[in-house]
């Protein structure tokens, strides 16, 4: 059961009173870091209905109430080791996991737990400004959900840097909170989490495909031989499937009022005249966070993967579904781009583990794409969203430094130039989403004309609820 602590947890801290006050140092930078950089303007006078992490029991494990946001119970998280777990994948096949972190694995453990921990903060960090322009107070109170769960994540790796990887760790953890996405001089790791989120159709597209990039490196984390990271990124699946649900059902209610407006102003007419966004601008978002986000798995070709998976650190998403989990001479097909021409060519499939991940994320993120054209299809419309190749613009691994459009067709750097803001948006489009989203809707059961309003509230709550209340 997690315990009501000053640090809530289910990992006994009290009984290891080293580790107990390095964290309760670490937890008064922590809540400064999070009125600082947290939600902005939505700290002291609000409460919100948000539910917390209370046990780690599949069928019980989170409690509603409203709580101001600084106060909410971040805490520490562990399921149950698996009785007898044993290794996975790599070179250490069918040995017992690891309870301890092994010397040789130190440094990529730790480098692996940094990058992670570094994207918790930066996502809370880009979308500090959205309550400000909210469509209503259920995507305000999903919106903020999102964030605590995120500092909730940044919790479970600070834990684990400070439970196994001692002076080092320490410092790195006070690094996740002095990098700053977007910051020139101490920018977050990843290149996705310094772009900014300034308007809701970039946040549904973030959540829609970024929050499914951490569906697909924790799912490949919880593969660890190092247990206790196994056991952390478990927990934290759980929690991560809301904010891919308020990706989807976010972007899919867009989409039904845009097509209900694309009646309004006759088919042919411009929806953005009556205050809706349109398909071609839906589409460039939707281009713009999954190329980003395709470049979060890194290099095609890697021998950091490579190295992770021969050590079992970091394997591929549900590892048991393969018959090889050792993989010492398969290969794997991969398409290369040489002399302006596709040509493919094996490569062990060792150093293709970041390509066979962003395989089934793509095929993850294709399903999602079917059913948000479901919708355009019952409306009758003929238009439908499609993910881009996988080449378009890319900045990481073998395609960064060319130039694509979403087909997959080169393009040289000046056509590139000329036409990039048919694919991707423009200022111009970033102009008129905030336009429309200029004035929040703060009103229990009023939405913003531009997005429909769910089919249901949160935990069986009216979709008229309220929320986010201001305190009495
Ligand atoms: N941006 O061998 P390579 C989430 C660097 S999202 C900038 O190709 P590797 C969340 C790389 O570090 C999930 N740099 O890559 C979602 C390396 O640098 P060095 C986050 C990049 O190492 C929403 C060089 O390029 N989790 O949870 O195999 C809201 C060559 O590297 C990028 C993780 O990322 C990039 N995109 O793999 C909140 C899991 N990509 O060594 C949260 C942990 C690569 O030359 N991280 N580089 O200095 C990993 O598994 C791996 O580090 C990566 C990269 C998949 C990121």
């Amino acid at each position: 059961m997690i315990s009501a602590e000053k640090i809530p947890n289910n990992v006994d801290l009290s009984s290891n009173k080293r580790l107990q006050r390095a964290l309760e140092h670490w937890q008064p930078r922590y809540i400064q870091w999070w009125r600082d950089m947290g939600p902005q303007g939505f700290q002291d006078y609000h409460q919100v209905y948000v539910r917390t992490a209370v046990s780690v029991d599949p069928d019980g494990w989170a409690h509603f109430e409203y709580v101001k946001l600084p106060e909410y119970r971040w805490g520490i998280f562990l399921p149950d080791p698996l009785p007898d777990r044993r290794i996975g994948f790599g070179d250490f096949f069918g040995q017992p996991v690891w309870h301890e972190v092994p010397g040789e694995f130190r440094n990529q453990l730790r480098r692996l737990i940094v990058t992670q921990g570094d994207t918790e903060p930066a996502s809370v960090e880009q979308q500090r400004w959205l309550g400000q322009r909210c469509p209503s107070l259920y995507d305000l109170r999903n919106l903020f959900q999102v964030n605590v769960e995120e500092g909730r994540h940044l919790w479970a790796m600070v834990y684990l840097l400070h439970s196994y990887f001692g002076r080092d760790g320490r410092d790195e953890a006070e690094e996740l909170l002095d990098r700053q996405s977007g910051n020139r001089d101490k920018p977050r790791i990843l290149e996705a989490f310094n772009e900014p989120i300034d308007n809701w159709l970039d946040f549904f597209m973030f959540t829609m495909f970024t929050d499914r990039d951490g569906k697909s490196q924790l799912m490949s984390l919880s593969e660890s031989s190092l247990d206790p990271l196994s056991r952390t990124t478990r927990f934290m699946l759980t929690e991560e499937a809301h904010h891919m649900f308020v990706g989807e059902t976010g972007v899919a209610r867009i989409l039904e009022r845009s097509c209900e407006l694309t009646k309004q102003a006759g088919y042919s007419g411009d929806v953005r005249k009556i205050g809706g966004i349109d398909l071609p601008t839906i589409q460039k978002h939707l281009n713009q966070w999954f190329s980003l986000s395709l470049d979060l798995h890194g290099g095609e070709v890697s021998s950091n993967a490579a190295s992770y998976f021969a050590n079992g650190l970091k394997g591929r998403a549900k590892e048991d579904t393969f018959d090889d989990h050792v993989v010492k001479n398969a290969s794997y097909n991969m398409e290369f781009f040489e002399n302006g021409r596709a040509v493919t060519k094996d490569v062990l499939m060792r150093n293709a583990m970041n390509e066979v991940l962003r395989d089934w994320y793509v095929g993850d993120c294709a399903a999602g794409v079917v059913r948000w054209n479901r919708i355009l299809e019952r409306h009758g419309m003929s238009d439908r969203l499609q993910l881009p190749d996988r080449k378009f613009n890319r900045h990481i691994g073998m395609y960064s430094g060319f130039h694509f459009d979403p087909e997959g067709v080169a393009l040289t750097k000046e056509e590139w130039e000329r036409r990039k803001y048919e694919w991707l948006p423009s200022p111009a489009d970033s102009e008129y989403l905030l336009s429309i989203m200029a004035q929040p809707v703060y009103e229990p059961g009023k939405f913003a004309n531009y997005i429909a309003p769910p089919r249901r509230g949160i935990n069986q709550k009216p979709v008229d609820f309220e929320y986010v209340r201001t305190e009495q």
